[in-house]
């Protein structure tokens, strides 16, 4: 952040202020987390502070401190629309494009209060006053911890806020495995646990929360797994009726994507999710080193990302979609080594 938008950030908190915070939509553990520890600290601060969700998340971040107060949009949708016109100012959180936040995104740009937007995904839109858009931070939660040092207050980070920041910063690395961590994430997350994060106890929360479900339908996804050697690729496909058969729940298929990269010598991997509901397949890519799962998000799935991990939608069948993606990689085959 520079100095102009921290003072600008200054002046805009010493008077009092209707806050809203807003993650992107399916929200994960990085928005959960970084707009709940904001919430902390704005509210410690004497701000009046909410925090809308466009939609719901998954029950194993609904025990962070502040979740019971969260207004979902959906849900709550007529307190959540009083609450955005009531509103002075606005932060967005871990998303950089208004189009992020589902059916929250009219009623904001309607809005024409100050926007401050904390985020690290790559190419940020403009909407923000005051943008703190930084695509090589691990996550927003790391950002929310350089924010509150920003404006020289991290004695004011309690046990609570630690928590939600860990968390992100936890979840948005893959326990600290991705390429986006760096020493200054690791210094983060030390002085969060100095400050009350338990880690063993986030750790076990967030992802020691399997149900027999979930875990036969990892086993269906691993069976339906589809190596390319040639090309360093991974794919899993899992249909509606394979969904159905395990009692899926949303999120159940969250980090099933990432096996496919724990195979010896696989660079890239991507899971088809058929969503019989919405008639598209949902799709996530992820990779290791230097191949944009990105750029070919963007190029080929309407979709987009970081380098490492991107998301996507086709329109296709759910065989289609597969075939399709297999008859793009041999463009990519230069860069699939
Ligand atoms: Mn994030």
């Amino acid at each position: 952040m520079n100095f102009d938008d921290i003072q600008a950030v200054k002046k805009l908190l010493s008077e009092p202020q209707k806050i809203l915070i807003v993650p992107h939509k399916n929200p994960d553990g990085d928005a959960i987390g970084s707009t709940l520890a904001l919430w902390h600290y704005l509210r410690n601060r004497g701000q009046e502070a909410t925090v809308i969700v466009p939609n719901d998340y998954p029950k194993f971040l609904k025990w962070m401190s502040g979740n019971e107060y969260i207004l979902n949009f959906e849900r709550e949708n007529t307190q959540a629309k009083s609450k955005i016109d009531a509103a002075t100012l606005i932060f967005t959180l871990d998303f950089n494009h208004l189009g992020r936040v589902a059916q929250m995104e009219e009623p904001l740009r309607k809005s024409t209060v100050p926007f401050v937007m904390i985020d690290h995904h790559q190419e940020p839109s403009d909407y923000a006053t005051v943008m703190y858009s930084d695509p090589s931070m691990s996550s927003t939660c790391e950002m929310v911890y350089n924010f509150i040092e920003y404006l020289g207050d991290t004695q004011a980070i309690t046990p609570e806020m630690a928590s939600c920041l860990y968390t992100g910063i936890m979840t948005d690395t893959g326990s600290f495995k991705y390429a986006s961590t760096t020493a200054q994430t690791h210094r983060v997350a030390a002085q969060l646990i100095e400050k009350g994060a338990e880690s063993s106890e986030i750790h076990h929360r967030v992802f020691d929360t399997n149900t027999p479900g979930r875990l036969h339908l990892l086993g269906t996804a691993l069976n339906n797994m589809v190596i390319l050697e040639d090309y360093k690729t991974a794919y899993i496909t899992l249909s509606q009726e394979e969904l159905d058969a395990h009692t899926y729940q949303k999120g159940d298929t969250e980090g099933f994507v990432n096996y496919g990269l724990t195979l010896e010598g696989i660079i890239f991997a991507a899971i088809f999710i058929e969503n019989r509901d919405e008639g598209i397949i949902k799709i996530s890519f992820r990779s290791v080193g230097d191949f944009s799962v990105n750029e070919f998000a963007r190029n080929h799935f309407g979709g987009g990302g970081h380098n490492n991990a991107a998301g996507g939608k086709s329109d296709r069948s759910l065989q289609e979609t597969a075939a399709y993606f297999k008859s793009l990689l041999a463009d990519y085959s230069e860069k699939l080594i």
